[in-house]
């Protein structure tokens, strides 16, 4: 009778097991953002303050995170993270750079990494609560370059496609100062005549020169193909020894398909759609079909300051990436076959660059911003929300007398002088700008070094932000409830 009882009791204890085995969940958040969005910066500052969030996080950072208002909250760590064949993204040193004097940003991202967060709380509802007092949801972060985001619309399109779109851009490209020799070398090949690879890598290097100069001397976003911005390992392969071909017609394109398998064109043609299937669709695939929230992080005020055709540019770029992503309801047997994102958020980052009055305006650029996109990508039975944040606040609220009025200021250390400066940064535009608007140029943005708290507490987080705590409610709230 006792081991009956017994054996009863160890069932029981089995099947609980078993049970909240499976009520410990999993949630992969995808950062996107292009090149300087700020993704880094916010998964750095989103997991500080997560690992100082819980039960001992007296002066809580997180009031409007549900799981931790409620007290629900016991801590969250780091745990070994699923995939070991990623780098594990470099949170110390991170914390390392924006900590120690003098406080600098992490450096801008070279390559994939991947973090992994247990987020122990107390369930309040449902038949998880009735088993237990404690579950876990691990979150998964992926970080990577921004550039890499460029080249997803290279899967929809064809090389003739491809090099069609390329050449709407050639008033762009025309920019650099190689332009000329890129398009001259170009002009010189005959496409139909056999390849050879030493011009192919000839042009190709000054292809890549004119990429680098729109991108890093215009201040421009959308280069493809992105990997020659950041080729890693793939230098000098000659996947990577690819240009679109500009300015001819479909009459031109038809003839140059009768040329021989070895020609140029076909090269071309090959090495686009291997670069398309061995590096674009692989970073695709692996990283972000797999995703089930995801945030998308737009700097509006860097390319306010930069001009109209570079904030053109970057909406251009932002439509590409987020078209090419999957939305809907994630149910179980969908999301087997065809995983979906049922939650997307929309933040305007580095909003501490500009004063608490103009950030209603930052929202209202950046949800015009995102209409088009809202469009073309069809966000069926998936949450979208937009809002303004800043993961590593840098900046302070203040209050000058200009000419008789109070008027908002936002204070800070610069970041390459590591003076301290006051300023108005200028009014940002409700809506996306208007030629008047670009006329005037009235907007001001500076780079601020990173601030952290001088704090009391070791429990307390290193940084300040703004909403970090929606963020969270937004993207993990229900995993938590
Ligand atoms: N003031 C302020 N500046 C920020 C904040 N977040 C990012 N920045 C600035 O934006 C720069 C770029 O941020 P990153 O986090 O490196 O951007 P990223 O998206 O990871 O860029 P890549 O790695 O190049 O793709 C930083 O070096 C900071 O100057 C913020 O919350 N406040
Ligand atoms: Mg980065």
């Amino acid at each position: 009778m006792a081991s009956l009882k017994q054996s009863l009791k160890k069932l029981g204890k089995n099947t609980q097991a078993v049970a909240l085995r499976t009520t410990d969940r999993n949630l992969r958040l995808a950062v996107t953002g292009l090149a300087g969005a700020g993704k880094t910066a916010f998964i750095t500052g989103l997991v500080n303050q997560l690992l100082h969030s819980g039960l001992t996080d007296t002066g809580s950072q997180l009031p409007l995170w549900r799981v931790a208002r409620d007290s629900r909250l016991y801590g969250v760590k780091r745990d070994l993270q699923p995939d070991l064949t990623i780098p594990s993204f470099n949170y110390d040193a991170a914390i390392q750079s924006l900590t120690t004097e003098p406080q600098s940003w992490p450096v801008s991202t070279r390559n994939i990494s991947e973090l992994r967060l247990a987020i122990k709380y107390r369930p309040a509802k449902g038949l998880l609560a009735k088993l237990t007092d404690s579950a876990t949801l691990y979150l998964d972060i992926v970080d990577y370059p921004g550039e890499w985001l460029l080249d997803l619309p290279m899967l929809k399109q064809s090389f003739q496609q491809w090099s069609a779109h390329q050449s709407t851009r050639k008033n762009i490209l025309q920019r650099s100062v190689h332009f000329e020799a890129f398009s001259q070398m170009l002009t010189s090949v005959e496409l139909a005549a056999a390849a050879d690879e030493l011009k192919l890598q000839q042009i190709t290097d000054l292809y890549q020169k004119v990429l680098q100069d729109c991108v890093s001397n215009d201040g421009f976003y959308y280069a493809q193909p992105a990997r020659l911005l950041l080729p890693g390992e793939l230098e000098g392969t000659p996947v990577l020894a690819l240009f679109p071909l500009l300015d001819l017609d479909e009459l031109a394109f038809e003839a140059l398909e009768q040329s021989a398998p070895n020609s140029f064109y076909h090269t071309l043609k090959q090495r686009y759609y291997e670069y398309v299937s061995r590096v674009v669709k692989p970073f695709y695939q692996d990283y972000f079909a797999k995703f089930d929230r995801q945030i998308v992080l737009v700097d509006c005020f860097t390319p306010l300051n930069r001009g109209r055709e570079q904030f053109d540019d970057m909406k251009a770029a932002l439509h590409g990436v987020v078209e090419s992503f999957h939305f809907g309801q994630s149910s179980l047997l969908k999301r087997l076959f065809s995983p979906k994102i049922d939650k997307l958020l929309f933040a305007a980052s580095k909003v501490d660059h500009v004063t608490r009055d103009q950030q209603g305006n930052v929202l209202s650029l950046l949800t015009q911003l995102i209409q088009q996109s809202q469009q073309l990508a069809k966000f069926e039975g998936c949450e979208v929300e937009t809002m303004a944040i800043s993961a590593i606040k840098s900046t302070s609220h203040g209050m000058v007398k200009q000419e008789g009025k109070e008027i908002e200021v936002v204070r800070g250390i610069e970041l390459n002088e590591r003076k301290p400066v006051t300023l108005f940064p200028g009014e940002v535009p409700k809506s996306l700008p208007s030629a008047d608007f670009w006329d005037k140029q009235g907007f001001e943005f500076i780079n601020f070094a990173p601030c952290n708290n001088q704090h009391t507490s070791r429990s307390s987080a290193d940084f300040e932000h703004i909403r970090l705590d929606h963020v969270l409610q937004f993207l993990l709230g229900d995993k938590l409830k």
